[in-house]
């Protein structure tokens, strides 16, 4: 079957999404196989329908596809993050373990300073993944977050939910950098999405072009078992869409990742499924914006 049918375009300049695989989970600590993840969600997709869960049709999302990058090289990445940037759409990378990002973010970082925006980052993540350094590499998927600070992104404009996966040396981190903004699963629990909502839309104003990074160990292991580090006590799937589709609804988002799908330890490609899934609400949000442009 055709991969998201209904939605491909044939050529880069027709479609308003490019999406990107980046199949590679070298950089991943525990689990291994979201290498798998890009064409694993190509395939599921060929059953999907081209509708929302609310059965809202997908009639004017015009996605291209990209491939899969061949190798993993920070440098190539930044550069291909940039020149999709520049094209004037909106990019979908699917991964990958998390240090995928690392290339990508620094690519999209140079975009904002070409355009004269301040780049922020939010990182939905059980984990910060702000670890200068894990297991001797700079380039772990545990350190994506520091190489975007190394690379130019503010403190002040990083803001991680669903955290609940602490390194030693990352509290230490927070601890010299309060400006960092820090939802932990625990205020999602207690909480609910709306509060984390409400900071998001008064942060991120027009000043900013906001990159979304999105790993899917940040849902509780119940609805995302298929990662390489699973996390308990996480929020729900349905929490984590609000925050997210409120994100695409209210804010300059440029640019996103979905990291950390491992279709090999899946169970029903339960995870894949949230995944895609997720990002058909997103398409959705994405052609509203469009037809209100
Ligand atoms: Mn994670």
């Amino acid at each position: 079957m055709e991969s998201f049918r209904d939605l491909l375009v044939e050529t880069e300049d027709m479609a308003d999404i490019l999406l990107y695989g980046l199949p590679f989970d070298q950089n991943a600590s525990v689990g291994k196989g979201a290498s798998k993840a890009p064409d694993r969600l190509r395939f599921l997709s060929g059953f999907l329908p081209a509708l929302t869960k609310d059965g809202y049709l997908l009639n004017h999302v015009r996605l291209f596809d990209e491939g899969n990058a061949d190798k993993l090289d920070y440098s190539v990445l930044r550069a291909k993050s940039l020149s999709l940037l520049e094209k004037k759409k909106f990019v979908l990378f699917i991964g990958g373990d998390h240090s995928v990002n690392i290339g990508t973010i620094d690519g999209f970082i140079s975009y904002c300073q070409k355009v004269n925006k301040k780049p922020g980052l939010i990182h939905i993540d059980a984990h910060p993944d702000i670890c200068d350094e894990y297991e001797g590499s700079h380039f772990s998927h545990a350190t994506p977050v520091r190489r975007a600070i190394d690379n130019g992104i503010a403190t002040e404009d990083i803001c991680l939910i669903g955290i609940r996966g602490y390194e030693e040396q990352e509290v230490i981190y927070f601890a010299s950098h309060p400006e960092i903004k820090i939802f932990n699963a625990s205020f999602i629990l207690e909480n609910g999405p709306q509060k984390v909502i409400d900071y998001l839309n008064e942060k991120f104003n027009d000043d900013y072009l906001v990159y979304l990074s999105y790993d899917i160990d940040a849902n509780d292991p119940a609805f995302a078992p298929g990662t390489g580090t699973p996390e308990a006590f996480g929020p729900k799937s349905t929490d984590l869409l609000a925050i997210i589709l409120s994100a695409f609804k209210h804010l300059p988002i440029k640019m996103m990742d979905l990291v950390e799908i491992s279709p090999p330890l899946d169970n029903n490609d339960i995870t894949s499924w949230l995944g895609l899934k997720t990002l058909y609400e997103i398409f959705y949000v994405l052609q509203q914006k469009k037809e209100t442009l």
